[in-house]
């Protein structure tokens, strides 16, 4: 049976190097000739997308559900073209993915929103083989720069962010082996040097790089 591509998402807090490691390992696979895509999200480019750009820029106000919801519309409105890509033996890599929709709405002290509540729309996504979570101190990551001119970018945000991160990560964890799993979840130490962080991420995914034999799980289901 011919394998299928393989689903690799980076997550992480601010300025971590989702968007440093995941361009690195574009390149990597493309050098290699795997046949690869790169998806950012939230994808600012689609209608959806640019009501998000446009509240992340506090430039719109939403509902706290609404733009929870939009993030995940965001997410599901390319969620076939990622399973037909993975079918085809391309390797997807995504920059920020469900984990992130959950863990900044959940942690928005004065929306109430539940844990529960906000995984909801995410149940079904097509599930990542391998999750990289770039680990970084909020104070540290403030000092890579640029931080601090859209919505979220607050130190006590993030931290709370982090927490929740945290839960996802051991949920996730605590399910690896087992057939719902979602794959793997591992913590990377984003605090090294940009080379170090992206060879500890080359050696997770270069088993992978050939894609991989399982079939494609949902996410929590
Ligand atoms: N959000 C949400 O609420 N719900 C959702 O469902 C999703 C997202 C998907 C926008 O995300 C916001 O949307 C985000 C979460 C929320 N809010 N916040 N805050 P985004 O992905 O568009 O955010 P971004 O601004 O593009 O990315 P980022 O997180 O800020 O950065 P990054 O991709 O992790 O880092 P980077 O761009 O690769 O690097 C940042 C700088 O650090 C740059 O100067 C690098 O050269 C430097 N860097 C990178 N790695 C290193 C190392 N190892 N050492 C030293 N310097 C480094």
């Amino acid at each position: 049976m011919a394998k299928r591509g393989a689903f690799i998402v980076i997550e992480g807090l601010d300025r971590s190097g989702k968007t440093t490691q995941t361009g690195r390992l574009l390149e990597q696979l493309e050098q290699r000739d795997r046949p690869v895509q790169l998806f950012k999200f939230p994808d600012r480019t689609t209608a959806i997308g640019k009501m998000i750009d446009g509240y992340l820029r506090s430039q719109s106000d939403l509902d706290d559900r609404a733009i929870h919801l939009l993030f995940s519309a965001n997410r599901w409105e390319i969620a076939s073209t990622i399973t037909n890509l993975l079918a085809s033996g391309t390797t997807v890599l995504a920059d920020r993915y469900a984990f992130s929709g959950i863990a900044f709405s959940a942690s928005k002290v004065t929306a109430g929103l539940t844990y529960e509540w906000c995984r909801s729309p995410e149940i079904g996504l097509p599930a990542p083989d391998l999750t990289v979570f770039l680990d970084i101190d909020p104070e540290k990551a403030r000092e890579r720069g640029g931080y601090g001119d859209e919505r979220y970018e607050k130190e006590e945000v993030q931290k709370r962010v982090r927490g929740v991160f945290d839960r996802i990560g051991k949920e996730m964890g605590s399910r690896a082996g087992e057939s719902e799993s979602g794959g793997r979840w591992v913590t990377v130490d984003a605090g090294h040097e940009k080379d170090i962080v992206q060879g500890i991420i080359w050696r997770l995914v270069e088993p992978l790089m050939n894609g991989v034999e399982n079939p494609l799980m949902r996410l929590w289901e």
